[in-house]
C-alpha cells in the first residue's frame, strides 16, 4: 500500500473495536445522604487495621470469593483486568508459603533490609517469624499479569499493572474488611517464591499476600496514628 508506513502498519493488523455504551445505573443521592454516607464509610474504614496476629477459626469460602468478586470490579488500564488472585486455604500450601517467606524474612531482618528500613519499621514490632501464614484460614497472593497472552498465544501488551492492582488490592482489603474479618498486607521480599508455590507462570508477579481471617482473641495491635487531611491534602 502506498505511503502505508510501519505505524500504519501496525495499526492495519490490530483489531480495531467499535465502542459499545449502555445506559449508567447511577444512584442519584441528596447531598445530607451522600454526607452521612461518605461518613459512614470512613468509620468503617477507620477500624481497619493491620492485623498479625491471628485466630485458626475457618472463614467459608464463599467469603473470600465475594471479596475477590469485588476486587476484580476495579478499575484497570484499558479494563485488561491484569490480575490473578491465588486463593489458599490449604494447610501444606499455607505451610510451604510460611517456610518460604520466613527463609526470606530472615535474611530481610538479619541485615538484607539494611539499618534505615528496619528502623523505620521497629515502631511495627515485627520480625521474621510470619505464624500467621499458617494460622490464619486464607492467604491470597496477588499477581499482576505483567502482560497477556492473545488467542493465538502472542503476548499482548498490558497497561498501568501495578497501578490496577494497587487498586484492586484496595478494593479486596476493603471488602475483607466490610465483611468482618482482618486482614494482612504481608509483603515478603523477595515474593518469587509465590509463583512456583501457586503454580502461576513468569509473566506473572505477585504484588502482595493479603492474609484474611478473626484476628486472635487477645489481639492487640501497634498503637499508630493516621495524618489528618490537612497533611495529606491541598485544595486549589
Ligand atoms: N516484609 C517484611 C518487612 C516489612 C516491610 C514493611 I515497608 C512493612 O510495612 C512491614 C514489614 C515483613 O513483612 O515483616
Amino acid at each position: 500500500m502506498r505511503g502505508a508506513g510501519i505505524a500504519d502498519a501496525v495499526i492495519m493488523e490490530t483489531v480495531m473495536a467499535e465502542p459499545v455504551y449502555e445506559p449508567l445505573a447511577f444512584a442519584w443521592r441528596e447531598p445530607a445522604d451522600m454526607l452521612r454516607r461518605a461518613q459512614d464509610f470512613r468509620a468503617l474504614m477507620a477500624r481497619r487495621r493491620t492485623v498479625r496476629d491471628f485466630d485458626n477459626r475457618a472463614v467459608p469460602r464463599e467469603i473470600i470469593a465475594e471479596a475477590v468478586r469485588t476486587a476484580a470490579l476495579a478499575p484497570s488500564g484499558a479494563n485488561q483486568q491484569p490480575w490473578t488472585f491465588a486463593c489458599v486455604s490449604d494447610p501444606a500450601v499455607k505451610a510451604r508459603i510460611r517456610v518460604a517467606a520466613e527463609e526470606e524474612e530472615k535474611a530481610f531482618y538479619a541485615g538484607r533490609a539494611g539499618a534505615e528500613w528496619l528502623d523505620a519499621l521497629s515502631h511495627l514490632g515485627t520480625g521474621w517469624q510470619k505464624l500467621f501464614l499458617e494460622t490464619a484460614p486464607w492467604l491470597i497472593a496477588v499477581f499482576g499479569q505483567r502482560h497477556g497472552v492473545a488467542a493465538d498465544g502472542r503476548r499482548t501488551k498490558h497497561y498501568y499493572v501495578p497501578e490496577s492492582v494497587g487498586i484492586a488490592t484496595g478494593f479486596l482489603i476493603a471488602a475483607l474488611h466490610n465483611a468482618g474479618l482482618a486482614t494482612l498486607t504481608h509483603t515478603p521480599s523477595p515474593m518469587g517464591f509465590l509463583n512456583e508455590i501457586c503454580g502461576r507462570p513468569e509473566s506473572e508477579k505477585a504484588y502482595v499476600l493479603v492474609v484474611a481471617g478473626f484476628p486472635a482473641r487477645d489481639c492487640r495491635v501497634p498503637k499508630i496514628a493516621k495524618k489528618a487531611l490537612d497533611d495529606v491534602s491541598v485544595w486549589l
